[in-house]
């Protein structure tokens, strides 16, 4: 078991220097370039995100903005043939993996690039090229989703692993009890990787459990745990990498822990400054993990101040460009809401679909009245 204080495991320190006697990944230049990239994307995105929710335009965001280490340097350890369920922070790992740019800020409009079709809440991806599951904003839904697709991909012989990401409130839920459980005893290839951002909502990850540390709860359903500065990519490249070697060599399941802070509020809709200290924010600010990897990035000469505002740039410009196709494409059409479930539209289906139409028809179309319907 983990014991007090928790040995959180670490590659680089809070200035991006390697730490002595910690092996440092051998991933190369272009990986290395590659998650760099990739968590430089997914924060602009969030911010671009943001925006769009701030001006109206869509309903939602939930950022992972001080968790791109957690996501990225996770994310990027899993095979492109392994499996990704996700909990509600990893789009970023979406697109990472493939997912373009236009489905990923299609599925924030819900217009006709969402691959969902408007069934989801906005702020829900979907990647079935990548083997990016589908998210539940119910918690915890995805941890048995993931085990049993692991145990069927180990019966199959097919040499996949799951990843299983939960957040620190999601280690209370009864899934994530049965999941563990069961992926233990079956010996199930997948990767629980808890991203623990210091909240559940209003709940400091600290109110969440007494157990010593979030790695720690493996030892009880008899797998390993590790716990992990979560705000150093290279740490948690390495530590997910040994979690999925195991499981791949049908050793079983693991839990890797990454401790790290969700820097906005829980979503668009939550004011962080009723629950916590601006103080707590701001230590947590100053180990920001975008700043630590750019260090050691510019360190090893493998990126300089030319070539980082070249990669932002061509960010910048791909996301707008995505936003500007989004933003004057056409909304779903009506039908969608009743198609694809059954092979033919059933009997009540059909009933409330025109029952939709009729009230359009005699009180206006909500659009045009920003939303409301006039009754
Ligand atoms: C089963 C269930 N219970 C409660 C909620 C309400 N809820 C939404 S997000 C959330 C907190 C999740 O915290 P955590 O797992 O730490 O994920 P984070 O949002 O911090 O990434 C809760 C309680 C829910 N969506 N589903
Ligand atoms: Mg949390």
């Amino acid at each position: 078991m983990t014991t007090n204080p928790i040995d959180y495991k670490r590659v680089l320190d809070a200035d991006g220097a390697p730490v002595a006697g910690e092996t440092v990944p051998a991933i190369g230049r272009d990986l290395s370039l590659r998650m760099y990239r990739g968590m430089c994307e997914t924060r602009m995105l969030d911010g671009k995100m943001l925006i769009l929710q701030r001006q109206g335009r869509i309903g939602f965001v939930g950022t992972a903005i001080g968790l791109e280490a957690a996501t990225i340097g996770s994310g990027a350890a899993f095979d492109a043939k392994d499996w990704i369920f996700p909990a509600l922070r990893e789009g970023g790992v979406a697109v990472y993996r493939g997912m373009p740019l236009l489905e990923y800020v299609g599925q924030m409009f819900l217009n006709i690039y969402d691959t969902s079709k408007g069934r989801q809440m906005n702020n829900h991806f979907q990647h079935a090229a990548s083997n990016f599951v589908s998210w539940s904003s119910c918690i915890g839904t995805q941890l048995p989703h993931a085990v049993g697709a692991a145990h069927a991909a180990r019966i199959k012989n097919e040499n996949t692993v799951m990843c299983a990401y939960l957040g620190d409130g999601a280690t209370s839920s009864p899934e994530f009890h049965s999941a563990m459980t069961m992926a233990a005893v079956w010996k199930a290839p997948v990767v629980f990787v808890c991203i623990d951002n210091g909240w559940a909502i209003s709940v400091p990850s600290s109110r969440q459990s007494a157990a010593p540390s979030y790695g720690s709860k493996a030892e009880a359903y008899g797998m390993p745990g590790v716990d992990v500065d979560g705000n150093d990519i290279l740490a948690v490249y390495r530590e997910t990498l040994n979690m999925i070697r195991r499981a791949r060599a049908g050793e079983g399941p693991g839990l890797v822990a990454l401790k790290s802070y969700r820097m906005l509020g829980h979503s668009s809709s939550d004011d962080p400054t009723k629950y916590r200290d601006a103080q707590e924010v701001e230590m947590w600010r100053r180990r920001d993990p975008i700043e630590r990897y750019r260090k050691y990035l510019l360190s090893l000469g493998w990126l300089d101040k030319i070539s980082d505002e070249k990669i932002q740039k061509e960010l910048e410009s791909e996301i707008d460009a995505a936003v500007e196709a989004n933003a004057n494409a056409p909304r779903l059409a009506l039908r969608a809401l009743v198609e694809d479930v059954y092979s033919s539209v059933t009997p009540h289906l059909r009933a409330q679909h025109d029952e939709l139409i009729r009230v359009l028809e005699q009180f206006g179309d909500p659009a045009a009245i920003e939303g409301r319907f006039p009754l």
